[in-house]
């Protein structure tokens, strides 16, 4: 589910770029309420807590995890008015996302607007940018200039590329900023091709880690066939998967072919866009894959079923499921209890020409704190946004209270590296819990988030698992591919790229599941006619749209 979102919305969210033409001194500013003017910016001087000296009310409208009890009496809520000394107005959207959008737009289009709309990631940059023309989002470059703490030390964490990316991708049409950005600068979201395996399987049946196309076959073969859960039955799914990430396993076995993804269905060589879902490697991944299923050994159900029905499948007392080709098996079982305690991530594997490369998306930003007309002190909304994404606000933001939630860390992580956070009781996935908001609200994750103190070097906790495999795929990362988040060079293109990426991407996963399943031959002729329909829907265009794209980005 999450990976959807971050397909989804990595889409919409790649911001619209005009050359920037400033158009000396233009009149754009999204002016005040009209009410009195404080004097200066209303706040106290950079870096002095609290940011306000008068009552200040922000009022925040923001989506919320059912998870919560009350907004209100949160802990978080309560701890963010104590540090800035701004009294918190929460105003819950609906936890749908498509929902939040409309109630956005309802706000926008009725002026009934909060101070600040946050954390709704799926606001296009293209919508936005009409929010701000009509003047209904104040430009914030000055303030987090002069006040962003955080920002500056959150763009020194990052690769200069990707700051500059970041500053780009927020910087509208105009020249101005008008959002506050959440990011993920991880490796665990960077390299999300992972596939877990269930280790006590390959332990009874005395197998070692797959390395290559033919041991995984044998791997699979043999969990299927020598019963290794033991009950006497040939109950056992070698591997199974979810609708919509059934598209995992054709990456997984095409990257020992060639470089491929599941976002763009593009590769790169020295510089140049191209597609793969057309060429004869990819034919081959086809044709591997297509014989698992022939043999029995990928359950057929993958292309139907929900992530639910997986789930209530591997609810029984025996495992039966062997290998998960997908980031997030925290879906379907526990993270903290068998069997998920006992699945580990396996490298990539390689292929008869040596090839072995892994999915690598590169830096994920998203816009994400509005400030409106509405606004008074748009200046303490930016400092409020500002200590949200500090080192210590994001602890109280993601984990809770200091010192019965989390704690100052004194030991090492997984990797032996010194940890950055000290987790006492991990309070966001419980059912129930007022701790945290628990939203998309401004949030910089990167290597830090996966540096959990682990005195007990628990080697089966499945955020380590998932941090110790990210380093492990990162290996086989390659020099050059599409990353998620690219700068178009203008409206048209982006455009152009989502409609053509959305079409093309369901015309190849549907053809992908039907040579599969055998439905259609994969022959000559149907091959042809696959690839033919491919250029007819646009293949060109696509490649050549993104090309500009890619090189643009690269550019910043
Ligand atoms: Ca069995």
């Amino acid at each position: 589910m999450k990976k959807t979102f971050f397909l989804v919305w990595g889409v919409v969210f790649c911001l619209l770029f005009i050359p920037l033409i400033f158009a000396g001194g233009g009149s754009q500013s999204g002016s005040g309420s009209g009410s009195a003017a404080p004097v200066g910016d209303g706040v106290t001087p950079r870096g002095v807590f609290p940011v306000v000296n008068e009552p200040y009310t922000l009022s925040i409208a923001m989506q919320l995890n059912p998870n919560v009890e009350d907004i209100r009496t949160n802990f978080f809520t309560q701890h963010l008015e104590k540090v800035t000394g701004v009294t918190i107005n929460p105003i819950v959207l609906p936890n749908d996302g498509n929902q939040a959008v409309t109630r956005v737009n309802l706000m926008f289009a009725s002026d009934d607007l909060p101070d600040v709309v946050a954390g709704v990631l799926s606001l296009s940059s293209s919508v936005i940018y009409e929010f701000a023309q009509s003047g209904q989002l104040v430009p914030i470059n000055e303030y987090v200039n002069k006040y962003g703490v955080s920002w500056e030390s959150n763009k020194k964490r990052l690769t200069p590329a990707d700051a500059a990316l970041v500053e780009s991708m927020l910087t509208m049409p105009d020249g101005k900023i008008y959002s506050m950005p959440s990011i993920s600068d991880l490796d665990t979201d960077k390299y999300s091709m992972m596939t877990w395996v269930y280790k006590p399987w390959l332990e009874k049946l005395n197998i070692n880690v797959p390395k290559n196309l033919d041991e995984f076959y044998n791997m699979c073969m043999a969990f299927k066939t020598r019963d290794p859960n033991g009950n006497g039955l040939a109950d056992e799914i070698a591997i199974s998967n979810s609708m919509p990430q059934a598209n995992r396993i054709v990456c997984y076995i095409g990257n020992a072919f060639q470089y491929q993804d599941w976002e763009w269905y593009l590769k790169v060589t020295n510089g140049k866009v191209e597609p793969f879902a057309n060429n004869t490697e990819y034919r081959r991944t086809l044709e591997y894959v297509r014989k698992l299923m022939a043999d029995g050994l990928l359950d057929p159900l993958m292309y139907t079923q929900s992530n639910a029905e997986l789930k209530a499948t591997m609810a029984v007392d025996k495992v039966i499921v062997g290998v998960i080709p997908y980031a997030s098996p925290s879906g379907y079982l526990t993270s903290s209890e068998e069997p998920m305690r006992s699945y580990d991530i396996i490298d990539m594997l390689e292929g008869p020409n040596g090839h072995k490369s892994t999915v690598s998306r590169g830096i994920a930003i998203y816009h994400d704190w509005l400030v409106t007309k509405k606004c008074r002190l748009p200046a303490a909304a930016v400092r409020v946004a500002d200590y949200c994404s500090s080192e210590d606000g994001w602890n109280y933001l993601r984990y809770g209270e200091k010192g019965v939630d989390w704690d100052t860390p004194t030991g090492t992580d997984i990797m032996r590296n010194p940890a950055s956070v000290k987790l006492l009781r991990d309070v966001y996935g419980l059912p129930s819990q007022n701790k945290i908001w628990r939203n998309h609200i401004l949030y910089f994750y990167d290597i830090r988030y996966l540096q959990r103190q682990n005195d007990a070097m628990d080697f089966k906790e499945y955020e380590a698992k998932k941090y110790i495999g990210s380093q492990m795929l990162k290996k086989s990362a390659p020099s050059e591919a599409v990353p998620l988040v690219l700068k178009y060079p203008n409206i048209d293109d982006e455009a152009l790229v989502v409609r053509l990426r959305t079409e093309l991407r369901s015309y190849i996963e549907e053809m992908q599941a039907l040579f599969i399943m055998g439905d259609v031959p994969l022959n000559d002729t149907e091959w042809n006619r696959y690839v033919n329909e491919l250029n007819n829907r646009g293949l060109q265009s696509y490649v050549n749209a993104v090309q500009r794209a890619y090189t643009n980005t690269l550019r910043r």
